[in-house]
């Protein structure tokens, strides 16, 4: 712990770049431009201590919760799927998950204290510097995380926090370290506590040699036709899925097979997820631009697209070197993890009508097709909750169900499973033991897309389906566009509570009813985005002449 005065010194070199400003906790985390994020680092850092604190004297007070003093809590330096003149950061809760609102609250009230007497906050008033507060923390490959990172460390060690430099990692693996620190509050005895990177790997490629073995032994069983290529975006996602791979090809004796996954767009063989990784395919409806150099056949291409700290995914298959034949996206990807789940548990209730009854529930935003939608609730039968942009808003929804998937359209979501849900998987195992294996190859903290390609692997090879079957057997998408409006100031554009209909500025929604209404079957939506200085236009309809000109449309509106 360093005094008080020192900490204001460093504060002093390094100051917020913008005065006048309040730095916002946007969709997920503070994400600017790379030279705001110095002051805004060094300032988390400070306020990482005081977030532990007021966890734990929250805690007192609330019975409701078995959180316990002391727990871990993480921090990831990344912004994501944005290009590499952004950095940001996002912290983590003890369970993995994001920090509360009134954490976010706080943190903000601490990063944006503009005089420097900062012992003087409400929050530091009667703070205690003898800190147990314990942080992992990780970071992605951008050239400025590192620094950005001792930055952080420094303001945290200040305070006498104890700081776990875990080095690059994916958010996902950040994640999944800080659950797994806390493993006796927060997970089955059936999960093996792995809070590393290293125990994440193992972790992975045991679960799903498990899976594949009772329910797709074919997938590890010889050389595949057409093996899984991941476009890594330049960035974590490369090492990550290498690492797994060798985990699984090791424990599964595969060595003298052909591997089945071909990570390819390393670090440094392009800038970070510039004209490829997930936001690249979903946005812009085409491959990465490196596929076309790849010679593959693209009517047998199976492929996907990670983002930046790979904690999102979509899979998608070429018709051409250079055009998009299918793209199978979050919402895709929901509803193939529902059908599976919901076929497991009819085969258990007919092998043991007695076993306890779980739900299964379903998490959206606006940004599902409305294909999608339509298809859980009247074909599959489950029930589907609308939520907020932003994945911790879907966390939390999901949480109401014992098994809650959520996903984002751009392929950010995971499943989580309740108590119940563990207890009744113990009690299903003899009759399907794919139920106790899934919570340990899903990541129940936050979207992983290491984890959901091969989960996705394993129930294709399952439903022995290609990308394309998947595209088609299901449901078939409305064709639908999204565009990006750079504006002054995107805090004009201000929705309702999900999202659906604009009530800031007051002419544009009547403007947007007025389309809508002219195109049966159609839905356009805008909202101001929460991590870039954007407002996103989404529309969807009939036919993709409609859905393109309705979103100009509504982008010229939002001018
Ligand atoms: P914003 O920029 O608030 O729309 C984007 C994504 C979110 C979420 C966050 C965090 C869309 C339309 N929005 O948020 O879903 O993933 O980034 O990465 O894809
Ligand atoms: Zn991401």
């Amino acid at each position: 712990t360093i005094p008080p005065e020192q900490i204001i010194e460093t504060m002093q070199q390094h100051p917020l770049l913008d005065e006048s400003t309040e730095y916002g906790y946007g969709t997920a985390g503070f994400r600017f431009k790379v030279e705001h994020m110095d002051g805004i680092m060094l300032r988390v850092g400070i306020a990482s201590a005081i977030l532990q604190y007021e966890l734990f004297q929250n805690t007192k007070t609330n019975t409701n919760t078995n959180q316990q003093p002391q727990q871990d809590m993480g921090v990831m330096i990344t912004a994501s799927h944005n290009d590499e003149s952004y950095n940001g950061v996002k912290l983590s809760n003890p369970d993995g998950s994001m920090i509360p609102p009134h954490l976010e609250e706080t943190l903000v009230a601490i990063v944006n204290q503009r005089d420097l007497d900062l012992f003087q906050n409400t929050h530091l008033k009667g703070f205690d510097f003898r800190s147990t507060a314990k942080f992992h923390v990780g970071y992605d490959t951008r050239s400025h995380s590192e620094r950005l990172t001792s930055l952080f460390i420094k303001g945290a060690q200040a305070m006498g926090v104890t700081v776990i430099n875990h080095g690059v990692l994916t958010t996902p693996m950040l994640h999944h370290i800080v659950l797994h620190s806390n493993a006796k509050a927060y997970l089955p005895a059936s999960i093996p506590p792995c809070p590393s990177r290293a125990g994440y790997c193992q972790a992975m490629g045991s679960a799903y040699l498990e899976l594949c073995n009772v329910v797709a032994p074919c997938a590890i069983t010889g050389d595949r036709s057409t093996p899984l290529l991941v476009d890594c975006a330049c960035g974590v996602g490369y090492k990550a899925v290498q690492e797994v791979l060798s985990e699984i090809t090791i424990r599964g004796n595969l060595t003298t097979c052909k591997p089945f996954l071909v990570p390819c767009n390393e670090p440094g063989e392009g800038p970070l997820n510039t004209n490829c990784g997930s936001e690249h395919v979903q946005k812009q409806l085409k491959p990465p631009t490196w596929y076309s150099k790849t010679g593959q056949d693209a009517a047998k291409s199976y492929c996907c697209s990670v983002d930046g700290d790979a904690d999102r995914i979509v899979f998608f298959a070429a018709s051409s070197s250079n055009e998009l034949g299918s793209l199978l996206d979050g919402d895709k990807i929901a509803v193939l993890i529902g059908k599976f789940f919901q076929a497991e548990l009819s085969k258990a209730y007919g092998g043991n009508p007695k076993l306890p009854k779980v739900s299964m529930g379903v998490v959206q935003t606006a940004y599902a097709n409305g294909a999608s939608t339509q298809y859980l609730e009247k074909n599959l039968k489950v029930p589907v909750v609308i939520t907020k942009t932003g994945v911790k808003h879907l966390h939390h929804a999901a949480l109401e169900f014992d098994i809650g998937i959520y996903f984002e359209a751009n392929g950010h979501g995971t499943v989580v499973f309740s108590q119940a849900y563990h207890e009744f998987a113990s009690q299903a195992k003899s009759i399907c033991p794919a139920l106790e294996i899934l919570p340990r190859l899903i990541n129940p903290a936050v979207g992983d897309a290491v984890s959901d390609l091969l989960l996705v692997d394993a129930l294709l090879q399952h439903f022995e389906w290609t990308v394309q079957d998947w595209a088609t057997k299901l449901y078939t998408d409305l064709p639908s566009r999204q565009l990006k409006v750079q504006v002054k100031d995107r805090s004009v554009v201000q929705c309702n509570d999900n999202e659906t209909k604009c009530l800031q500025p007051t002419t544009l929604q009547p403007a947007l009813d007025q389309l809508m209404s002219d195109i049966p079957g159609s839905r356009t939506f805008c909202r101001a985005s929460g991590t870039e200085n954007v407002v996103r236009v989404y529309a969807e309809a009939p036919t993709r002449e409609q859905a393109d000109k309705m979103a100009t449309i509504a982008a010229g509106l939002v001018h």
